[in-house]
């Protein structure tokens, strides 16, 4: 299979950074290098019948058409190919992404909010629970409306255009929009749901390359949608944990890092609410 994985790189696909990126890479190439043979088959049968039935060889028409079974067979053998590659790779491989999702406990959770035109993301912080988002506080220093009263935001981590997560640990990303939809392409991780307002669509991907990558809206959602873009950063875990340190000490929180990326150390624990002061002031 690795000189199918030309086709790929000519069509200037990123390399796979994610566990199941491999198995959509299979069905692209071998799709392409499908069409590419039906194109050349077409093209061929199509200069042999332009040759074949010229005017001056065939003067009057025949009625009676074709009545060789060849084609009727090359038909069939295309319809059949096609139905394997739908029913056999891509409804399996599409159920498991929509139906197969990591336990919660064992994956990250980050809420990827999209607005004209940058993605905005909210991480749980060391008690584990996501503060209330309420379109009433949106502000320009409160980009996801964050709940200033909610004791569960006190700690929460708010990124926009960068997102961090540990490499080798499933990631499922609950997306929404505050304004028009987007859609949240990790191409690296060939994966992409659409963010739309009212509505929350998770995804997930398990990335295995520490690296950065391309985040990319994949719907015209404005006259800026060239420019949105931001960065999926894979981190070690040791990694991953400083800057959730350096996040939180730049929140203004005293927790320092969030859970650990060991399922089985995370203890969420009911913190009382917090005398600290809001780290996003709503205004
Ligand atoms: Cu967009």
């Amino acid at each position: 299979m690795s000189s199918l994985a030309l086709i790929n790189e000519f069509l200037g696909q990123p390399p796979n950074a994610s566990s199941h990126g491999y198995q959509i890479d299979h069905i692209l190439e071998f799709c392409h290098w499908f069409m590419g043979a039906l194109f050349l088959g077409w093209s061929a049968f199509f200069i042999f019948v332009l040759i074949r039935f010229r005017r001056r060889r065939q003067p009057g028409a025949d009625h009676r058409g074709v009545r060789s079974g060849i084609s009727t067979h090359l038909e069939f053998s295309v319809v059949l190919i096609e139905a394997v590659l739908l029913l056999g790779f891509a409804i399996p491989l599409w159920a498991k992404r929509v139906n197969q999702f990591p336990p919660g406990k064992e994956a990250l959770v980050v809420h990827v909010i999209a607005q004209q035109f940058s993605f905005n993301y909210q991480l749980p912080g060391s008690d584990g629970q996501f503060g209330r988002r309420d379109i009433r506080f949106v502000s320009n220093s409160n980009p996801i409306g964050l709940d200033p009263n909610d004791p569960a935001g006190k700690d929460d981590i708010v990124t926009t255009g960068e997102l961090h997560v540990p490499v080798n640990r499933p990631v499922i990303a609950e997306l929404s929009s505050k304004d028009v939809i987007h859609d949240f392409f990790l191409p690296s991780m060939r994966i992409a749901g659409d963010a739309i307002p009212g509505s929350l669509i998770p995804i997930w991907f398990t990335p295995i390359k520490t690296g950065t990558d391309e985040v990319i809206c994949g719907q015209l959602c404005g006259l800026g949608h060239y420019g949105m873009k931001g960065t999926l950063v894979v981190d070690t875990p040791q990694d991953y944990q400083a800057w959730l340190k350096e996040r939180a000490e730049l929140a203004g929180g005293t927790q320092g890092a969030a859970p650990s990326p060991s399922p089985g150390a995370q203890q969420p624990q009911n913190k009382p609410p917090a005398p600290v002061a809001s780290p996003s002031p709503s205004g």
